[in-house]
């Protein structure tokens, strides 16, 4: 299923009501992504291609008088919250989800902003876990919800901004910018190229003869939080050893030029980042000019490049993605997305080879890894707003 259904949305209302005793006033959505290629580039200030999909999360909110926001999460078994904005909001002990609520509500604050309230429900169909940023769209939902009750001065990337803040200081994870900005600020039928550094964005047309597949291995991604701070950690030591401010400035040749300068590992990781980064503006070029055979060597390239050495791919993927590669045969492209140790597959193909595709997934993987596949076909959509 893609998309919010008719039935969810009405679920969503009914326990609104049934818990706030009121009909909900609005509705806001924010979508997950996918990332097309440039892969743990964005907090090295480098360049990203995400497109926002038809995977969302959904809220039904009322503003409320009286400095308390409730918030009741359907797909936790409609678990609740309740906090005041009168006194300093702390993390919940036991609701991971409710963490996510808080601190994008406690930032705001922080930014300066004035709200007296809010009645909450939050739905989604984001797979959660899968890399496909649950978190970020339910950052940038509540962001959003809040943008628009009380008419915040923000803009879609304040509110992208202050989720990261949440994210990072208030949950805990030390993520970069891309996914709560595609969130935020994505757009149907378009991936964005995104300027990690100066936040510019540029909005590429995703060329229509393209069906965007995304394979979940349900490869458990464990260590994910561990790992990413590892690696975030070593391209800041080379960065530091560099003499630069992030490895945004240096470019693929300089850096090779100064190998050995660099620990073994380090220089493999920043390899990846720099050379990712550079791929990125090429496949924004590419996709632009409807150049599919580049493509597919970029998101080749890019995704050896994070198997070999940023070394962050397991091996049900790679096996998946040797599989397609084969399959589409330049005539699309295919690469692990997102931060990786586990998680999804994005695959760009012509439409006639969709179901092919699929067939050979489901012929090997399972019988080869023991693990079943989810797959879902998606659309390059809108970034958050109002249902
Ligand atoms: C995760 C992070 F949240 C992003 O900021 C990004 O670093 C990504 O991993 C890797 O490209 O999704």
């Amino acid at each position: 299923m893609t998309g919010i259904s008719e039935s969810r949305l009405a679920e969503l209302n009914r326990t609104f009501l049934t818990i706030f005793g009121l009909a909900p006033t609005r509705h806001f959505q924010a979508p997950g992504r996918v990332n097309l290629i440039g892969e743990h580039t964005d907090y090295n200030d480098g360049f990203v291609l995400p497109c926002a999909i038809d995977y969302q999360t959904l809220v039904a909110a009322s503003p409320r008088t009286d400095m308390r926001v409730r918030v009741v999460a359907l797909d936790y078994a409609n678990q609740q919250d309740e906090f005041s904005l009168s006194d300093e909001i702390e993390s919940h002990p036991t609701q991971l989800w409710s963490n996510y609520v808080r601190g994008v509500v406690k930032h705001l604050q922080l930014r300066g902003m004035q709200f007296t309230g809010a009645d909450i429900a939050i739905t989604g169909n984001v797979p959660q876990g899968a890399g496909l940023s649950s978190s970020a769209s339910l950052e940038v939902a509540i962001g959003t919800t809040f943008q628009q009750l009380y008419n915040l001065p923000m803009t879609k990337a304040e509110v992208a901004l202050n989720g990261q803040a949440a994210e990072n200081q208030f949950v805990g994870c030390n993520c970069g910018i891309m996914d709560q900005m595609v969130s935020a600020c994505g757009a149907q039928h378009h991936a964005l190229l995104l300027d990690c550094r100066s936040y510019d964005t540029q909005l590429i047309s995703m060329p229509e003869s393209l069906s965007v597949m995304i394979i979940n291995s349900n490869v458990k991604r464990g260590l994910v939080d561990s790992e990413y701070n590892t690696r975030r950690k070593q391209c800041e030591q080379a960065a530091d050893i560099l003499g630069i401010k992030a490895l945004r400035d240096i470019s693929l040749t300089e850096l090779q030029n100064k190998k050995s300068l660099l620990p073994e590992v380090v220089y493999r990781r920043a390899h990846h980042v720099v050379s990712d980064s550079e791929r990125t503006l090429l496949a924004a070029d590419a996709l632009r000019n409807n150049d599919i055979k580049t493509l597919s060597t970029l998101m080749a390239d890019s995704h050896v490049s994070m198997r070999d050495d940023f070394e962050i791919t397991v091996k049900p993927i790679d096996y998946i993605v040797e599989l397609l590669s084969e399959y589409l045969a330049e005539q699309g492209g295919v690469r692990m997305t997102g931060g990786g140790f586990g998680g999804c597959i994005v695959a760009l193909m012509p439409h006639a080879l969709v179901d092919g595709a699929k067939q050979l997934v489901a012929q090997h993987y399972q019988a080869k890894t023991g693990i079943k596949e989810d797959i879902y076909i998606c659309k390059a959509s809108n970034g958050a707003g109002e249902l």
